[in-house]
């Protein structure tokens, strides 16, 4: 794996390492409390206002997908997502050329079931269709995934649905996503898994088991607190779920997650349209964006502004 030259936020070799035995680094505070209050409380009500987003809105659950992508529109989450904080980290684990292909909204409410454990390579798990592919090596497919970057926006506690994970797990697979799984509303918010209660936002992640019999040991698994303004760099393939929302109404928890890929990557090859978690989206004015070094592949469509104009500028790495 490429250690990419020192900048003021790159990695350093032993986190290097550290990150490619544990599938993880993190917590890293990105932003001071306060701070990350104040942006938090923008975007809140920026997020309301959709006349520049790229997706329409959806109605119930499928209102989670309309929301992918507002990096793409809105200014404070352009900025999140061209952060030299987050981008120099993870430039020194995927190389210096890097796309941002997604970002994500992730709440829990008071009541909600945490999300079931899973492990992306592909994320073909809903709709079917691979979203990211590596180039294949020596007629292999190499190992895929993403580096997630997820961000407390608000506290993340065991009471109001942190992540969990399980650290040393990224390298194995226990999922196909190619299985296919059902999509059920109405499932959502019903089911223990091992005495608590998960769900894979109207799905069930265990549909796309390798082996129907085998259940995550999670003793293995240990939350992952976080305060506000601060973040987890992962691997998508790393066993990763959180848990359910027990606590109080006022104290939701919301994760925003931004994905990398370096430039080799194609992001939704031969796809117009995704259609996952009851909902649909058309990708005609959809953009990865180039974060860091070149594009020397032009495998994908790179957006060079927001939607209100923000310019994309990539960091270098030097
Ligand atoms: O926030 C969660 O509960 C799940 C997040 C997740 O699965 C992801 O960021 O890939
Ligand atoms: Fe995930």
């Amino acid at each position: 794996m490429t250690v990419t030259q020192q900048t003021t936020f790159s990695l350093t070799e032993a986190e290097v390492e550290q990150f490619e035995r544990d599938g993880f680094l993190g917590p890293i505070k990105i932003y001071e409390v306060e701070e990350m209050e104040e942006r938090w409380k923008t975007v809140q009500r920026q997020l309301r206002d959709r006349s520049h987003a790229i997706y329409p809105v959806g109605s119930g659950k499928a209102s989670s997908i309309s929301n992918y992508d507002r990096h793409l529109d809105i200014d404070l989450l352009s900025e999140h997502i061209m952060k030299r904080e987050i981008v120099d980290r993870v430039a020194s684990l995927l190389g210096p050329d890097l796309l941002c292909w997604r970002s994500e909204f992730f709440p829990k409410y008071q009541g909600d079931e945490g999300t079931d454990w899973h492990q992306a390579a592909t994320f073909a798990h809903a709709s079917g269709t691979p979203q990211i592919v590596w180039p294949s090596e020596d007629g292999r497919p190499a190992f895929g995934g993403t580096v997630t970057v997820w961000t407390a926006f608000t506290h993340s506690t065991k009471e109001n649905g942190c992540l969990q994970l399980m650290p040393g797990t990224h390298k194995v697979m226990n999922y196909d996503e190619s299985k296919g799984m059902e999509y059920n509303a109405e499932a959502a918010n019903s089911q223990e898994k091992d005495g608590i209660k998960r769900g894979f936002f109207g799905y069930d992640y265990r549909q796309l088991q390798k082996d129907p019999n085998w259940k995550p040991d999670e003793s293995q698994a240990f939350p992952l607190v976080m305060k506000p303004g601060e973040c987890v760099i992962f691997w998508s393939t790393l066993m990763h779920a959180s848990l359910p929302h027990t606590g109080t109404k006022k104290d939701y928890r919301m994760g925003y997650a931004a994905r990398f890929v370096p430039t080799q990557v194609q992001v939704y090859p031969g796809t117009d349209e995704v259609s996952e978690y009851g909902g649909g989206i058309v990708l005609d004015k959809y953009g990865t964006v180039l974060v860091s070094g070149e594009d020397t592949y032009g495998h994908n469509r790179v957006a060079k502004e927001s939607q209100r104009g923000f310019q994309f500028t990539p960091h270098q790495q030097s």
